[in-house]
């Protein structure tokens, strides 16, 4: 994450327009703060823009160049005070919190700036986000109406800014394309055999912003495995997941987990925590995405009457180390791998990468392989 301490762009009053280059490398998402706010001195304020993970292999080159340009030539002054670079930053740092609305449209999608994270707005048109504190700004769209952009200072406690905003009916501009930066050598730390499986999974929109340019050779934690179902469950039911609203634990604020949250395809470790840095096994690997497969395709599915839901599939042989399978999750191991539908729709319906019919339920995953679920 990048935080800047700004002073004096004045896009809104002067019309000037910048742009932001990381390395040479294009990055509108920090244009668009600089774009969409207008702050003058004498005091400086903080913007933060999350760095998508196709400029990891920037940053560690060790060398990070941030170029601001106005465009239009109108003349606004500026000054950056200084240049915060967070690198495995704790996610409590969204420690403020705001509300706001919006009027014209129903159900329109508000973004917070310098993130991808999208809500909806609810029936009486509010949405709410966790934000850096510091100067945020929201960007608010619905199909056939034109986007609107709100502006204001976000505390670490007791907020006053209500950010309030109107869509008009008309052709809008489509948003930045987060994916773009995300793909960029997305597969340069992957083993070979699994390249290829997952260039497909990506064509079919399955890896989650947390794993793009990220080492997939690694395990994958209980947060990204998480990502990566709410990724199965979105193509599969072809929607959108929302995350809950009252976000239950204290040492997570990761959207991806808040919407897997949401659907309940994955629970916490306790009422308060997620542990999303524990890594995760592969029958809990299975288990997630047999939620997600039933939470799409069984009307009325929820975690709590999951034992009411049971997929019909015909029973394979028995693993090898069926004994290991715990109990608890025997029924997701068994019998998702052999779904049809799953294959059909997009997803490759086994754990590779191992033995067949033997399935080390307790081992870790590493990226690839669950990736090819
Ligand atoms: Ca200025």
């Amino acid at each position: 994450m990048l935080l800047l301490c700004i002073d004096d762009f004045q896009a809104l009053r002067w019309g000037s327009n910048f742009t932001v280059t990381l390395n040479g490398k294009d990055a509108p998402f920090i244009a668009e703060l600089l774009n969409h706010v207008d702050q003058t001195g004498p005091t400086c304020y903080i913007v933060s823009a999350i760095i998508p993970s196709g400029f990891y292999n920037e940053i560690a080159s060790g060398r990070l160049e941030i170029r601001i340009d106005e465009t239009t030539g109108v003349g606004d002054g500026f000054a950056v005070d200084f240049v915060k670079l967070l690198i495995n930053y704790n996610e409590s740092i969204f420690k403020g919190r705001f509300s706001g609305y919006v009027y014209g449209a129903k159900n329109a999608t508000v973004r917070l700036l310098g993130t991808s994270t999208t809500v909806t707005t609810d029936d009486g048109g509010k949405f709410t986000f966790e934000a850096v504190p510091g100067l945020n700004a929201v960007r608010a769209s619905a199909q056939g109406y034109v986007e609107e952009y709100d502006y204001g200072i976000v505390l670490s406690a007791g907020t006053e800014w209500e950010p309030f905003l109107y869509l008009s009916e008309g052709i809008g501009s489509p948003d930045i394309d987060f994916s773009k930066f995300a793909a960029t050598e997305a597969w340069s730390e992957a083993s070979s055999w699994a390249i290829a499986e997952l260039q497909k999974a990506l064509d079919w929109g399955l890896i989650p912003d947390a794993l793009m340019g990220a080492d997939m050779t690694k395990p994958i934690t209980r947060a990204e495995f998480a990502a990566v179902c709410v990724k199965v469950y979105e193509n599969l039911g072809k929607t959108k997941a929302q995350p809950v609203a009252e976000n239950p634990f204290t040492d997570c604020n990761d959207p991806e987990v808040l919407k897997a949250f949401n659907l309940g395809l994955t629970n916490g470790t306790s009422p308060t925590t997620f542990s999303p840095n524990q890594l995760l096994n592969r029958e809990q690997a299975a288990t997630m995405l047999t939620r997600a497969y039933k939470k799409v395709t069984m009307e009325g599915w929820t975690l709590e009457t999951d034992g009411n839901f049971k997929l019909n599939y015909e029973k394979p042989a028995a693993f090898a180390d069926d004994d290991k399978i715990s109990s608890w999750q025997r029924t997701a191991c068994t019998s998702w791998l052999p779904t049809t539908s799953l294959k059909a729709s997009g997803t490759t319906s086994s754990l590779q990468g191992i033995p067949p019919r033997q399935k080390k339920p307790s081992n870790t995953p590493t990226q690839p392989v669950s990736r090819r679920c």
